[in-house]
């Protein structure tokens, strides 16, 4: 009989999740966490069973677009795979979106939201793409104070009815930029008191959205995003038909294969201006804010998963004599991989928290400033995690992670978009030096540091405490001296320095309250270990050489 390898099994993605489970229960009062646990153990046994097997069986399945019916009608259908139709349910059934809204947790409605998305993500196949944006197209619409438009789109929005249920496209990019969106080129005519929008879109995830927040120009508004307005769009006619859209094809992407992104043309497509005619960019900023957030806990949720197979497997899979997980070099691997994860699971809760507190009110203008700043900052730092853990991931399989029919290298891909969509790392390293303009968001996060430094009591935390204060304060004197192209050039390292110190004192303090209350020294190790992966970036890097080795010469 030839050997067959067991293959790596999940258990249920809540109770398996100590780093999850450790958290709500420090973040959230105990009666609430008691409340809500039931629907994150279901929704913890879907992930690790039911969606699992079916994300197994839905492998090779894509979405299939179909330009025209056998008659010659221009159709335009998108039929997505079956795994993205039960996720389109659940979704709706389970509240991904109506939780925040409903707000049946008060103050805590955007953790106890948030908590879902970490299980649903990595077993829906990123379904949270659409979700993302829907959850920005509420809170963009919400944030317009536009009236009419509120009272149309938010109860579908936010519903938990799958029959009501609608997700929302975010059309911004052209083929002009996905970052520089003050480029874009889509006009917006006036047709009476509504608008008509021409123009191509490149980058439309998810074209399946019963409704989009795009940006246009109105005719004779000026140039870059000032002159662009925020536009509401329902995608179909009374008949049920596309509304002046043509969908022209779907992108052949790198991963996210599930989701299906398009290309598209609209051409005379019905619009209502959100909130007024002009500063679209601005107007779109707080659903970018949101789907930023998505993305960082999605980033999170995919090195969670990826570890979660890997430790299995550690268990099962014997080499050299012993199982992997018994291996000293394989331990230590495993180990830097968990220090990320929980390093980045508590940055990307913190701007979770920001993000609640911002939408209960209960932040001053400093407070906004922060949620600015801490926002792209996790979004850039997680992305980057994502990417990076899950090609460990794949590697700690041996030539198995190489293998597609065991799932692993989808993971890998998936997790390759975390750092791209969304604004890619420079793009919100650029941000984040925009969000530091006010002067209020350094000195907000100062105070948030010596918060969370002073809770730590631990000798070997206190250590780690330390050398996250020491990298925060040179962050913060590299900026005050740095101006210009230098400025410029070492933004990324400024904004990985920032978020990894920050994330390393998050991680202390859920390390102190685990000795503390749960007696438990994982998150300890956790912060110790990520103290040692590194956190400060800062580097004084000669621009003049860069400029020799980028261009392999003078321009
Ligand atoms: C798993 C979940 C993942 C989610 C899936 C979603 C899939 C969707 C796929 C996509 O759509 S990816 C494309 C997403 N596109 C981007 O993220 C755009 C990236 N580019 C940027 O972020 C640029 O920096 C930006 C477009 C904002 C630059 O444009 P501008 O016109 O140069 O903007 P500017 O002058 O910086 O800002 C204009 C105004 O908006 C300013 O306010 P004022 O008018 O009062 O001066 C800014 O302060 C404000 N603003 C910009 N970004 C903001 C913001 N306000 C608050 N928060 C922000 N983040």
């Amino acid at each position: 009989m030839p050997f067959n390898q067991p293959a790596p099994q999940l258990g249920n993605q809540y109770t398996d999740d100590r780093v999850l489970r450790s958290y709500l229960a420090r973040a959230l009062p105990a009666e609430m966490l008691k409340a809500i646990e039931r629907e994150l153990l279901e929704l913890g046994e879907l992930a690790g069973g039911e969606l699992y097997r079916l994300q197994i069986a839905d492998r090779l399945n894509e979405p299939v677009h179909t330009p025209w019916d056998a008659w010659g009608n221009r159709v335009d259908h998108i039929e997505v795979s079956p795994l993205w139709k039960r996720a389109e349910r659940l979704a709706a059934e389970r509240g991904l979106i109506a939780t925040a809204y409903e707000r049946r947790t008060g103050r805590h409605a955007r953790i106890h939201q948030f908590a879902l998305v970490h299980l649903f993500t990595p077993a829906t196949d990123v379904y949270s793409c659409p979700l993302a944006m829907t959850d920005g197209a509420a809170r963009a619409l919400a944030a317009s104070g536009n009236k009419q438009l509120i009272e149309r789109a938010l109860p579908h929005l936010t519903s938990r009815d799958p029959a009501q249920f609608w997700t929302s496209g975010q059309w911004m990019t052209e083929s002009t930029g996905g970052s520089d969106v003050g480029l874009t080129q889509t006009i917006a005519k006036r047709d009476g008191a509504r608008w008509r929008l021409y123009g191509r879109k490149w980058f439309t995830s998810a074209a399946t959205s019963q409704m989009a927040l795009t940006l246009a120009r109105p005719e004779g508004n000026p140039g870059g995003g000032k002159g662009l307005a925020l536009f509401y769009v329902e995608t179909r006619n009374a008949a049920g038909q596309l509304d002046n859209i043509l969908v022209h094809r779907l992108k052949d992407k790198f991963g996210t294969r599930k989701v299906p992104t398009a290309e598209l043309t609209i051409e005379g497509t019905p619009a209502q201006a959100v909130a007024g005619e002009a500063d679209g960019v601005r107007n779109i900023a707080p659903m970018l804010n949101v789907t930023r957030t998505w993305n960082s806990v999605s980033a999170v949720s995919y090195m969670r998963r990826g570890l979660a197979l890997a430790r299995d497997y550690a268990k099962k899979r014997v080499a050299f004599g012993a199982p992997l997980a018994e291996k000293a070099l394989h331990v230590d691997t495993l180990a830097g991989l968990q220090a990320e994860y929980e390093a980045g699971f508590h940055l990307a809760f913190f701007a979770v928290e920001l993000l609640g507190r911002d939408e209960t009110d209960t932040l001053d203008a400093a407070g906004k400033d922060l949620v600015r700043l801490i926002t792209p900052v996790a979004k850039l730092v997680t992305g980057k995690q994502s990417a990076t853990v899950l090609s460990e991931i794949m590697e700690s399989f041996g030539g198995a992670g190489y293998v597609e029919d065991t799932g692993l290298p989808a993971l890998l891909r998936d997790a390759q978009v975390f750092s791209i969509w969304e604004g890619t790392t420079n793009v919100l390293s650029l941000e984040v030096l925009r969000a530091l303009q006010s002067g209020a968001a350094l000195s907000a996060l100062q105070i948030e540091i010596e918060m969370l430094a002073s809770g730590v009591r631990d000798v070997r935390l206190l250590d780690c405490a330390r050398s996250a204060q020491a990298a925060l304060l040179r962050a913060q004197q590299w900026i005050a001296n740095a101006s210009g192209d230098a400025l410029e050039a070492g933004a990324r390292r400024f904004a990985l320095t920032l978020g990894r110190a920050f994330a390393l004192l998050l991680l202390c303090r859920q390390a102190q309250w685990s000795i503390d209350h749960e007696k438990d020294r994982r998150a300890f190790a956790a912060a110790a270990r990520f103290a040692q992966n590194g956190v400060d970036m800062i580097a004084a890097e000669d621009l003049a050489l860069s400029r020799l080795l980028a261009n392999d010469g003078p321009v």
